[in-house]
């Protein structure tokens, strides 16, 4: 364990964080390889309501993402391909054949980010990320209308996702666990906010009314993370 991580690590048992784990920001100074194990939550299961319930954020941390990690591993060790890979090479070289890989590192990757882009507190976006928005999209309400209008029109389960494609802001998604990183995928580019719109991230609380979820995700958004996100893009 190097200093910094170890002095990251004491910050959270300080801050008191429900579960213990690594937590990594994607940067290509720490990537994550086999076994992985769930990124550590910066806030409490309840900390998003009434946008995210606690049940939700519960279950949704300990069951469905800890599923992900799991089979990950599990298809790992069955599919040793990807066994001496990080996890975002595992992405950008996963071949769309190789099903329980595909899912499972995309259900994992994609939730560790979500959890970090969500937060109770208010945040809003840096001057940076704010110019460009209004440059790409006309204003934060356009904006918010054409993310809004990808996630709803996700059929079944997937995501919406802000993504940064040679330099440029596009809003894009993906059906199922797939990223915007994989190869395959029609949409490209690099995440710096996802919503996830499967039933289980909503359905508790929101019900059927997928719109509403979408229409409160702005509420929770972690502008500070997004902003960060954008900076080592663009
Ligand atoms: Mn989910």
């Amino acid at each position: 364990m190097d200093k910094r991580t170890f002095i990251k690590d004491m910050g959270m048992i300080g801050a008191g964080v429900l579960v213990s784990g690594k937590s990594f920001a994607f940067k290509r100074d720490y990537l994550p390889v086999a076994p992985f194990k769930p990124d550590t939550l910066a806030y409490d299961f309840n900390a998003l309501e009434p946008t995210i319930d606690a049940e939700t954020m519960r279950i949704h941390y300990t069951k469905h993402y800890q599923a992900y990690i799991d089979n990950l591993n599990k298809a790992i060790v069955a599919n040793t391909t990807y066994a001496n890979q990080d996890i975002l090479s595992i992405l950008k070289n996963v071949k769309a054949s190789d099903t329980a890989v595909r899912n499972n590192a995309g259900g994992y990757y994609n939730h560790s980010l979500f959890w970090k882009w969500l937060s109770s507190k208010p945040t809003s976006p840096s001057s940076k990320l704010q110019s460009a928005i209004t440059k790409q999209f006309g204003s934060m309400d356009n904006f918010k209308k054409e993310f809004g209008k990808a996630a709803t029109g996700v059929f079944g389960s997937g995501w919406a996702w802000l993504v940064v494609d040679n330099q440029q802001l596009k809003v894009v998604s993906t059906p199922n666990q797939d990223n915007p990183l994989m190869s395959f995928t029609e949409a490209k580019g690099t995440p710096i906010l996802g919503l996830d719109v499967w039933e289980h991230a909503y359905y508790l609380k929101h019900q059927n009314k997928r719109p509403e979820y979408i229409e409160a995700f702005w509420n929770v958004v972690n502008w500070d993370q997004v902003s960060k996100d954008y900076a080592q893009l663009a």
